[in-house]
């Protein structure tokens, strides 16, 4: 097995002389102001590498870079050291087994196991890049996927095999099927006894740090989720002292980030964040989610920081449990949804740590937020976090003074900032959309105060954001179209009190359906849903209709709907 591989380490690639820095003080060896545009940069050489060398050195406490555990009493632990190994071992699986060159693309569907780290170090170490999904996608999200991009690899494990090996034949660019699996399979080019074979020499890209490093996929109001780019220079923003200062993370650091390895979240939370500081990186399988599970597992290691969706913390607060007063726990962030003050001041009530918020989208990272040790305003999502320059802007790009209702923009003119997103892969038009004057327009509304907090509002279009899960109404109602029931819906967002918002479908019946029992009807529903995409896009609330509310046009008003849920006028 992997943790069995004995280390020989070879030679270090130093970090370039110029970005070096003599005091450490938590981050690595680079020395950069906010708003620096190193011209190279690549997270592999220049962060994990570093740790590595601080590692032989002596100059890092023995805590592991990687420490992953599982429900049957499993756990890896990985030096710095070994995290270099691994990884220049499967950059050169990368390059030479599955023959990839840098640009090519490569579709990285892993659960939370050690090799989603080091496939995603070894992709930056080769320039290839990678595409992280979610597990829970089925065979056509993945087809989508592979087609629109046209993914050149794809890594996964023995329980996407099959829906991969279903729909690969109408994938001609892919020639690569990567399986992480203590079995072979037909087709498949086996990870793990490759890892063991390869060799552990490698020399990283020189990469720019404004060369293409990911795409994170992306919902919108209609069409298929669109291919956010991002450049090295999203790894590189874990690196300014204001992105620092959100988590002021340590050497001596536990960092557990909850998100699942599919969304950018993880990115920063499983990788870069910590990794820059030389923190511990733990994570837990959780290949189902039960809030029981992180409670003990927050009681049972010594974990110091958490990162997860507000969802999450929620789900905690309502298991009851007599005490949540976690022994190591010190800092607590979140993100991906909104968050109620109330809950905020009940977490610190009953764990005694405070609740941090944070704003981000797959397009921008973690865009603002409630730095470590700046006041908490409840409900507030925090400021603005350099490079970015963030403002309220009316639909022209006009900024808004304060208390004022309008979308966030982050500033793009003159200079695009370093850390946000490139531009939406081969859909310029969709790029130009989002250009609202000199702003990117985030399609999320708030206000910002005099102190330069936001507070968050909603969306300005039809995205739904369930439980820290941004879904396109149009990916659902699609789905839902697939049945012989469905006659026509329309799919927006409602509260719920455990969940934030949930996804719930309006749906107008084919005439021989409408006499069906109906909570038979509704199950069966949600579970074609859950067949035929990804779960966590299932209605799970489903109300039968007469009629949509439609414009004059045909089109329907799905905003109307969605006020209804929210008892608007
Ligand atoms: O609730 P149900 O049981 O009816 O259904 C659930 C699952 O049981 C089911 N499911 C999952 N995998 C399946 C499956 N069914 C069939 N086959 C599978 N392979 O489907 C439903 C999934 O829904 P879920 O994931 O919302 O539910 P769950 O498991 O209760 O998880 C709760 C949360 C809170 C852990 C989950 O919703 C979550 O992880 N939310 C956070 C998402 C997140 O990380 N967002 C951040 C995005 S990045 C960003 O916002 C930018 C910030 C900088």
């Amino acid at each position: 097995v992997l943790w069995g591989i004995h280390m020989s380490c070879p030679g270090f690639h130093h970090v370039p002389q110029h970005l070096r820095c003599q005091s450490l003080s938590g981050a690595g060896a680079l020395r950069l102001n906010d708003y620096d545009r190193p011209e190279a940069f690549n997270f592999a050489s220049d962060v994990l590498d570093h740790w590595t060398q601080m590692e032989k050195e002596g100059r890092r406490s023995p805590n592991p870079a990687l420490w992953w555990v599982n429900d049957q009493g499993d756990e890896v632990k990985w030096s710095f050291r070994e995290m270099t190994d691994l990884t220049r071992r499967t950059a050169n699986i990368l390059t030479q087994a599955c023959g990839l060159q840098t640009g090519d693309r490569l579709a990285l569907i892993l659960p939370r196991v050690p090799e989603w780290w080091l496939v995603s170090v070894g992709c930056i170490r080769t320039g290839v890049i990678y595409m992280p999904g979610t597990t829970q996608m089925k065979a056509k999200d993945i087809l989508y996927r592979l087609q629109v991009s046209g993914a050149k690899a794809i890594v996964t494990t023995d329980t996407l095999a099959p829906e991969v090996d279903s729909v690969a034949p109408e994938c001609p660019s892919l020639k690569t099927k990567l399986l992480v699996s203590d079995h072979s399979r037909e087709g498949w080019l086996d990870y793990r006894s490759l890892l063991k074979s390869a060799s552990p020499d490698h020399i990283c890209i020189k990469s720019k740090t404004l060369d293409p490093m990911a795409i994170f996929f992306t919902s919108g109001t209609t069409g298929f989720p669109k291919m956010a780019k991002h450049s090295h220079g999203f790894a590189l923003r874990s690196y300014f002292p204001a992105c620092r200062k959100l988590l002021q993370l340590k050497t001596s650091d536990i960092f557990w980030c909850l998100s699942d390895t599919g969304w950018i979240l993880a990115n920063l939370g499983c990788l870069f964040e910590p990794w820059t500081a030389g923190s511990t990186v733990f994570a837990h399988h959780l290949p189902q989610f039960d809030p029981k599970v992180i409670i003990e597992t927050l009681f049972k290691y010594p974990i110091t920081q958490c990162l997860a969706a507000p969802s999450v913390y929620r789900m905690i607060l309502q298991q009851n449990f007599a005490s949540l007063r976690f022994p190591t726990l010190e800092h607590c962030l979140t993100g991906g949804e909104a968050l109620l003050p109330e809950e905020q001041e009940q977490w610190d009530r009953q764990t005694g740590v405070l609740l941090y918020q944070a704003y981000g989208q797959s397009e921008t990272g973690i865009a603002c937020g409630t730095l470590r040790g700046m006041k908490i305003k409840p409900g507030s999502m925090g400021k603005a976090i350099p490079p970015f320059d963030i403002q309220i802007i009316d639909d022209k790009g006009n900024i808004q003074p304060p208390n004022t209702e309008g979308s966030i923009g982050i500033r793009i003119k003159p200079t695009r900032p370093i850390g946000l997103f490139m531009y939406y892969e081969n859909n310029p038009e969709k790029t130009a959309e989002v250009e609202c004057g000199d702003f990117y327009n985030t399609g999320d509304r708030a206000t910002v105060d005099e102190e330069g907090y936001f507070w968050f509002l909603g969306r300005s279009d039809d995205v739904i954001n369930a439980s820290g899960y941004r879904i396109g109404p149009a990916e659902v109602e699609n789905a839902l179209a697939e049945h012989p029931a469905v006659a026509e819906s329309a799919v927006v967002s409602s509260p719920d009190p455990v969940r934030g918002e949930v996804v719930k479908a309006f749906i107008v019946l084919n005439p021989e359906f409408s006499c069906r029992d109906q909570d038979e009807l509704i199950k069966e529903l949600q579970q074609h849903v859950k067949s035929v995409t990804a779960p966590y896009k299932y209605p799970r609330k489903v109300e039968f209709v007469s009629e949509l509310p439609k414009t004059i046009t045909g089109k329907i008003k799905r905003s109307e709907l969605r006020k209804k849920e929210f008892g608007q006028k």
